[in-house]
């Protein structure tokens, strides 16, 4: 097949999901294009199924801000029709679906099939969560969830918050998160990553995010703040984002800033999950919780908030511990048990990547592709 994708380039879950997806389609034969912004976080190096198509906003004095939107749209069009797509998949409803819709509109005359190519939209959490749910966006959202072809929700939570709030004319189908098993794997050999990072006679928690106020920083800090009052531990932060600064100015003003190691942007973090004892994750809401699934990947058991998709696939007291938003003393009390116990994390950890594998990348592939051949044939 001849994929186009279009996902935000940024650091984060969908994009991470969208270009881990493109590069397993491409590994099994299909053409795939990027229709982008900018070249998405994790796309690396050439691949020969892999076409980047980068899209220019017009800039123009009268415009206060350019239009990205009606640019991606234009772009989507040149390349289906340049590149003969069979499929676009818009991961994000805003923009990437509404602009794939309107690329089939200028489509429209030119093409013998009047719908061109399929949309395939993903929905992946805030946008639907926070941004379709905003009445400035609603309409928008559900226009684009409307006018697919065929929908895909990263977990049963997301499908049934896009069930309740849009009552969508199409089912919506759950294809959820997953990650490369191969990849994603402990590290044996971490003792120069170890020494680097000052890590000795250390246990070590990581949290990694894009920083927004739905991931709960402080929360992080403070659940900190309380292990490593009973443990010698160092926290690492990978991303950055709004809440970076007040997060570091937080583990300044209580005297914790030189056990909390600020990173910023990594895009391989399988060195650092696997220094990791431990992944904090204390979201407000989390539509799957992609770093917590490639966290467990690599042995590292999570204590995560009790909503969202965590309960998913996270089991509470198997991988790690579901706790109740902003339980900040739960959280610390079953870190320090998890921490102190070897017997505990050992057990945990090996269930943790038992349970990754079976949300390898190949199986969610395989979906997907089932996914697209049944738009193709008309099947939804
Ligand atoms: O919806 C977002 O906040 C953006 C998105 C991202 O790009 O980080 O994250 C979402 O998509 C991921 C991949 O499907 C999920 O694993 C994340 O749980 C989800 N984030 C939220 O729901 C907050």
């Amino acid at each position: 097949m001849k994929i186009g994708i279009s996902c935000h380039h940024t650091y984060g879950g969908s994009g991470a999901v969208a270009t881990e997806l493109g590069k397993a389609l491409a590994d099994r034969g299909h053409i795939v294009h990027f229709i982008n912004r900018s070249a998405p976080f994790r796309l690396g190096t050439f691949s020969k199924n892999i076409f980047y198509h980068e899209v220019e906003a017009m800039h123009y004095p009268v415009f206060e801000c350019p239009f990205y939107s009606l640019a991606l749209a234009t772009k989507i069009a040149e390349v289906a029709t340049f590149e003969k797509l069979d499929v676009v998949h818009a991961h994000y409803a805003i923009p990437h679906a509404l602009s794939a819709m309107l690329a089939r509109q200028m489509l429209e005359d030119s093409c013998s099939d009047a719908k061109c190519f399929r949309l395939a939209t993903t929905l992946h959490g805030t946008d639907i969560t926070v941004v379709g749910a905003d009445s400035s966006m609603h309409g928008a959202v559900r226009l684009a969830i409307n006018k697919s072809d065929g929908v895909t929700a990263v977990s049963e939570f997301l499908r049934s918050e896009t069930v309740k709030l849009f009552e969508p004319r199409r089912d919506v189908e759950v294809i959820a998160n997953f990650v490369d098993t191969d990849l994603f794997r402990r590290q044996p050999d971490t003792v120069h990553l170890r020494e680097q990072l000052d890590l000795k006679g250390r246990k070590v928690c990581i949290h990694i995010s894009n920083f927004r106020p739905v991931k709960r920083i402080l929360d992080v800090l403070k659940t900190f703040r309380s292990i490593e009052q009973s443990v010698p531990a160092t926290l690492l932060f990978v991303g950055d984002g709004p809440e970076r600064s007040e997060a570091e100015n937080w583990a300044r003003e209580h005297g914790i800033d030189e056990r909390v190691r600020f990173l910023g942007k990594i895009s391989d973090i399988v060195p650092l999950l696997s220094v990791a004892d431990l992944m904090l994750m204390p979201s407000s809401g989390e539509s799957f919780g992609l770093a917590a699934l490639e966290a467990m990947a690599c042995g590292v058991p999570v204590i995560v908030t009790d909503m969202g998709g965590f309960p998913e696939f996270i089991v509470n007291g198997t991988h790690g511990f579901l706790v109740g938003l902003g339980d900040v003393e739960a959280m610390a009390e079953k870190s320090v048990a998890l921490l102190t116990d070897e017997r505990l994390w050992e057990e945990f950890s090996s269930n943790c990547v038992e349970q990754a594998r079976k949300y390898h990348v190949t199986a969610m592939v395989e979906q997907y592709e089932a996914f697209y051949m049944s738009l193709l044939n008309g099947e939804s």
